[in-house]
């Protein structure tokens, strides 16, 4: 697919010293990872809505266990997309380059990515709610149901690292996230359908403080009216067709120079 971009974005990106890109669940789509929302039937059994916060848990620890245990497996046997390598390869063409992703697959990360902010946590870490104690995901893979700690005279019950709904985000990650947000010249929303919050102010806010706000989904959503530019289309295939176009428009400025 060809995609033609915007003299206006290219302009922008041109002049840009900061760019920053903010991802859910989308860009990891054409990793074979399941979105939340889609309506690709694939958590039928599963509500995320229904088994991502603390009461789920404690009422039926073993149910939200068996969605995460499912989840670790598949992301653990996904790679890194198109889509995440290229957003990767943009930390070497501008002077600052961040990731906030709203996604616990770490696949930006596996991807190249250094700056990455994670404001949901990171599906490969776990603790015990009650000590706090960290446990590798082999270990909770190797428990049959629910694991407990293994501490000595503890028990508790060990969680996913993860944010769920009603829960605080992790402050450093917010701050570090809003930081990079404010200075952002140019902002890439990219494969989220935005209605998540806190996460979801953090679009408007970069606009609010002067970023050139590009959109990358299939779909339209809450954002899509506000946006600066929308580009219809998926992640996978967007991302290195702006990559190359990047890497050209620089190389062409260096011989003009
Ligand atoms: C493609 C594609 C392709 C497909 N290429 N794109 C203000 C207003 C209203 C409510 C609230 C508010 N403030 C707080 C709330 C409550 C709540 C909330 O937001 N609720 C709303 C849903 C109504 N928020 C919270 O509770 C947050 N905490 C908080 O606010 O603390 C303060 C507080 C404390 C005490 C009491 C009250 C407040 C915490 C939110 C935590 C969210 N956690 C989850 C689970 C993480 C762990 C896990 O993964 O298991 O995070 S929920 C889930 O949603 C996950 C995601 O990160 C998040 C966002 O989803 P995302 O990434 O946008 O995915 P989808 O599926 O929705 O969209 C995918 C998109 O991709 C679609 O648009 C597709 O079109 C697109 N796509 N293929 C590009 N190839
Ligand atoms: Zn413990």
């Amino acid at each position: 697919m060809s995609i033609v971009f915007s003299d206006k974005l290219l302009g922008r990106l041109a002049e840009a010293q900061t760019v920053v890109a903010f991802t859910g669940a989308g860009v990891s789509a054409e990793s074979g990872v399941p979105t939340f929302r889609g309506n690709d039937g694939i958590w039928a059994k599963f509500k995320p809505a229904e088994l991502a916060n603390i009461n789920a848990f404690m009422k039926n620890p073993e149910l939200v266990w068996e969605w995460y245990k499912q989840r670790k497996q598949i992301i653990a046997s996904v790679q890194p997309n198109p889509g995440h390598y290229a957003l990767a390869g943009m930390e070497s063409l501008f002077p600052e380059c961040e990731v906030i992703t709203q996604n616990i697959d770490n696949l930006h990360r596996r991807a190249g990515s250094t700056k990455v902010h994670e404001l949901h946590g990171n599906i490969e870490r776990n603790y015990c709610m009650k000590c706090g104690a960290q446990y590798s995901n082999e270990h909770v893979l190797s428990v049959v149901g629910a694991p407990r700690c293994t501490q000595a005279k503890c028990g508790g019950q060990i969680r996913p690292d993860v944010v769920w709904f009603g829960e605080l985000l992790p402050e450093n990650e917010w701050k570090n996230a809003m930081r990079a947000a404010e200075r952002a010249d140019v902002f890439l929303s990219i494969g989220t359908s935005g209605v998540v919050h806190p996460a979801a102010s953090i679009p408007p806010a970069a606009k609010q403080s002067g970023a050139f706000l590009v959109e990358i989904n299939p779909e339209e959503t809450p954002l899509t009216n506000s946006v600066d530019e929308f580009i219809q289309a998926p992640s996978g295939e967007v991302l290195p067709a702006l990559l190359e176009q990047i890497q050209l428009m620089k190389l062409t400025k260096n011989k003009v120079h």
